[in-house]
């Protein structure tokens, strides 16, 4: 498999597994995980056929982390992004002083008005550094980088979590913890 092709088989895991399992009639059990075996019988009746091993290359490869297996390699589930409610089962954490978002210019006015927002996921998604917060940014566009005051978040009670591929989540980013 060329990495078109696995390129290609990600995307389609990241809309099974964090946003329409029901696509191909899989159920997600409450805390996001797929049974791997009915993944692959059922991604291949949709026509998205691929071997364990192959899944498993993808998963290993990701440049993101974007999923993840149970030990056995029997289950699997999409580590964040989710815009279904699954219960990740992240504890909170202490976030760095300052953490920081990738946007582009068109959402900033309202993003000044009503702050940062999670939209449809089911986590408002920050980043460890500028570079990553660039990234996140450009996929919409000229990317403009805003930096959190999340130790002060923290300090005033609001909660963060980290995923398992470390990215950092919470709730909303009220406009006064941000600067442009
Ligand atoms: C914007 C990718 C107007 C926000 C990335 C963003 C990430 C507002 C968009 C992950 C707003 C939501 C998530 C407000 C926020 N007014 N616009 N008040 N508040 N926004 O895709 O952070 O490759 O849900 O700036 O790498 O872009 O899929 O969030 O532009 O980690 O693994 O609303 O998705 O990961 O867009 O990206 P998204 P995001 P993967």
């Amino acid at each position: 498999m060329n990495e078109k092709q696995q390129k290609t088989i990600s995307k389609f895991l990241s809309l099974i597994l964090r946003h329409s399992p029901e696509t191909i009639n899989l159920q997600l059990d409450e805390n996001g995980w797929a049974d791997v075996q009915e993944l692959l019988a059922k991604a291949a009746q949709h026509g998205q056929r691929f071997s364990l091993e192959e899944l498993e290359n993808i998963v290993a490869s990701s440049d993101k982390q974007r999923f993840a297996f149970n030990e056995t390699h029997t289950r699997i589930r999409a580590n964040q992004g989710h815009s279904i409610t699954v219960d990740l089962g992240l504890s909170p954490q202490v976030p760095p002083e300052y953490l920081y978002h990738g946007t582009v210019n068109d959402f900033l006015e309202s993003i000044q008005q009503e702050g940062l927002l999670k939209m449809s996921r089911q986590h408002l998604h920050l980043s460890i550094d500028k570079a990553t917060a660039e990234k996140v940014g450009s996929r919409r566009g000229r990317p403009v980088i805003l930096t959190i005051n999340s130790g002060q978040m923290h300090r005033d009670g609001l909660q963060f979590f980290l995923s398992e591929n470390g990215v950092w989540l919470t709730d909303h980013v009220p406009a006064r913890y941000i600067q442009l």
